[in-house]
């Protein structure tokens, strides 16, 4: 539905400038593509795409850094992204919100060009092949890199992964790099660089075992090569990104007077830190406040460990105890009590930050993004994919209380939780979607069945050694009990006392 008061994008770049949403300041004739990224989510295009922005602006000499997004989803939703990406030619709004509730929005433009993979299968590959794009970025999801989280390898048996091994045009993530690698190697192209931009333990790392993986079961020649010829910087990324629905679409463009099909919702704060190993070259990010540094790993813990999981720990109980948003729960006194508690008492004093790093500023920022009143980020989008991210989360610190003989009712109480979000109610009685694509029905009746020891054995949680230990089954048990017989208010009361 068109919104007459509103003004299309192409209509407000042709006036060149507006009260409510500010204008890029560089020319994009001039914009040539260097970079590709795969998987132009809300995040990528809030994130990565502003840095680019910002970078255009303050040195025009890096016109040669452009985007080609890559979409290689096959849902009606990437569809319509894909033709509303394309129909204002690749420009859209995005939205800062600051924790006071003020907001600044702007046109970005360094997207230049926009493929969907499943509407043109050839297409994708063959411009990859383009020996000017030098560094392919990767927003795919925690659980989009197909590793074994108990085994650590790449899932090379996987369904979607053995049917791209037989077919004639790629269609994962694996399957595309691995095809336009090949096809530079052939025609004696240099090889791209693959920058993994998802919030994974050692990103890099985990992207080289993917690719490579895939590759060996092509060509062991050709993993070789890739192995010592691709980099693959490990990255921390950070900025909250909430999933954007017809409602707040309405909003936003009512706020920029812009009728974008695709505008983008972010925070203010953002954060970027890369190793610097970029052999085909790269844009000069650190102008614009990326930190390129080799400490990168240090970085992706503390957020991993605080921010994520903090995001993780409280969904399921404040989803669960009737909340819609991060920000309602976060203002609500015992959830933040337990958000503190996990962080306070759980995960920093198994954290040791770069010597520059304070985690008492850090914990201060969490608490204050979560609580951003201006930002609708639900609990939904947080618990969604549970089975990917608890693992990636969790796993250490639970493990590390563990063998610390440490308390772990907050790690128990959240895998009881997680159990009862299969449910699909909340103990105020509304119901919600479960959305967790990446488990297999078998693991789905592990968590919904009777006995709850038997979630601890589901894929997600059978590697960590949960039922060797007496006292954390004992904990979790009590949890689980707490829950199902008072509710999880009082399970989460009890898991602080
Ligand atoms: C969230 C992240 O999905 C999640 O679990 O914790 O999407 C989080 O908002 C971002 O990582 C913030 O950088």
């Amino acid at each position: 539905m068109t919104d007459k008061t509103l003004s299309t994008i192409a209509d407000v770049l042709a006036r060149g400038s507006n009260e409510r949403v500010r204008l890029p300041t560089f020319a994009r004739a001039s914009l040539r593509i260097g970079m590709a990224h795969i998987g132009v989510g809300n995040f990528h295009r809030g994130h990565q795409v502003v840095y680019l922005d910002d970078l255009l602006e303050a040195r025009p000499d890096q016109v040669g850094w452009g985007y080609l997004g890559i979409s290689l989803l096959d849902s009606a939703s990437s569809y319509d992204r894909a033709r509303a990406m394309v129909a204002q030619d690749n420009h859209f709004t995005v939205t800062e919100y600051d924790p006071d509730g003020t907001s600044q929005s702007r046109i970005l433009s360094s997207i230049i060009d926009y493929l969907h993979a499943p509407t043109d299968p050839a297409a994708v590959v063959h411009r990859l092949t383009d020996p000017a794009i030098r560094i392919v970025s990767l927003t795919v999801s925690e659980g989009g890199y197909d590793i074994d989280e108990t085994t650590g390898e790449f899932r090379i048996d996987a369904p979607h992964i053995a049917a791209d091994l037989q077919g004639e045009h790629p269609r994962t993530t694996w399957g595309t790099l691995v095809a336009a690698l090949r096809a530079r190697r052939s025609v004696g192209h240099e090889p791209f660089t693959i920058l993994s931009c998802d919030n994974l333990r050692s990103n890099g790392d985990t992207a080289r075992r993917s690719t490579v993986g895939f590759a060996e079961a092509v060509d062991l020649e050709l993993a070789a090569w890739i192995s010592g010829n691709v980099a693959f910087p490990n990255s921390m990324v950070d900025r909250i990104a909430p999933v954007i629905d017809d409602q707040l679409r309405v909003t936003v463009n009512e706020l920029t007077g812009v009728n974008d099909a695709v505008p983008v919702v972010v925070e203010s704060f953002k954060q970027w830190v890369v190793e610097d190993e970029f052999p085909t070259g790269r844009p000069a990010w650190e102008v614009v406040g990326v930190q390129l540094r080799p400490d990168v790993a240090a970085f992706e813990s503390i957020k991993g460990r605080m921010l994520n999981a903090s995001h993780v720990i409280m969904s399921y109980p404040s989803l669960i105890c009737g909340f819609e948003f991060v920000n309602d729960a976060a203002h609500d006194d015992l959830i933040r009590r337990f958000i503190l508690g996990f962080m306070d008492r759980d995960a920093i004093p198994l954290i040791t930050p770069p010597s520059d790093v304070s985690l008492t500023d850090y914990r201060r920022s969490v608490l204050e993004r979560f609580s951003n009143v201006a930002l609708p980020d639900t609990l939904h989008r947080i618990a969604t994919d549970g089975t990917s991210k608890i693992p990636i989360f969790h796993r250490a610190t639970t493990e590390e209380l563990i063998a610390k003989g440490a308390d772990t009712r907050r790690e128990a109480l959240l895998i009881a939780a997680f159990r009862r979000y299969f449910d699909g109610v909340t103990d105020t009685g509304r119901r919600y979607e479960v959305i967790e694509v990446k488990m297999s029905d078998a693991d789905k009746s592990l968590m919904r069945s009777g006995d709850p020891r038997d979630a601890l054995r589901s894929t997600p949680f059978a590697g960590w050694g949960l039922l060797a230990s007496e006292s954390f089954v004992a904990t979790y048990l009590a949890a689980a009990g707490t829950i199902s017989q008072q509710g999880m208010r009082a399970a989460v009361e009890q898991s602080l006392v």
